[in-house]
């Protein structure tokens, strides 16, 4: 049977400026495209240093917290919805380990980055922070939802 649209699992996925800036916008989107998640929501978008502070709130600790959040805020960023089973976990997956160099080849990261501060894309953690960052970056009525029936644009 098929999931209800509205219950589907979501996550966030962002295109860093490095990504964009590298011409890799088209290059992410397909993968999660081809695997067969479902693109829900997206907009290109500069955010401001105190929205990469909000966005990466759980990191404010950390040494490199001040240099993240200014590369963040430093050129356009793509903000995407997915939508589909397993997507927060298997979005994981698909983008691999923070660390490039640990990251495995056929992973984003692994086949496309080299540095950990310039790692190209972004994917929530978790149900939670999924959550959070859906409603940070997006509004309610920004997103949408369909059912992709491929049959009826095949003349
Ligand atoms: P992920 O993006 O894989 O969820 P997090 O949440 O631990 O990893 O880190 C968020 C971002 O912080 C990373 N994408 C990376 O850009 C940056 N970052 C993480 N660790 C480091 C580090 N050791 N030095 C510089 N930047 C880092």
């Amino acid at each position: 049977q098929e999931a209800h649209a509205a219950e589907m699992e979501r996550t966030f996925i962002a295109i860093k400026p490095d990504g964009v800036q590298r011409g890799l916008i088209s290059e992410i989107i397909s993968r999660f495209e081809r695997k067969g998640f479902k693109l829900v929501a997206i907009k290109i978008v500069v955010p401001s240093k105190e929205f990469a502070q909000k966005h990466y709130h759980d990191l404010k600790d950390r040494p490199f917290f001040n240099g993240l959040c200014e590369f963040l805020s430093s050129a356009p960023v793509v903000a995407m919805v997915w939508e589909g089973e397993g997507v927060i976990k298997y979005g994981r997956k698909l983008i691999g380990a923070t660390d490039p160099q640990k990251s495995e080849p056929g992973t984003i990261r692994g086949d496309l980055a080299v540095v950990v501060g310039r790692n190209i894309i972004h994917g929530s953690d978790g149900p939670e922070t999924a959550k959070d960052e859906i409603n940070l970056w997006f509004k309610p009525e920004e997103l949408v939802s369909y059912t992709s029936n491929a049959e009826k644009w095949i003349y």
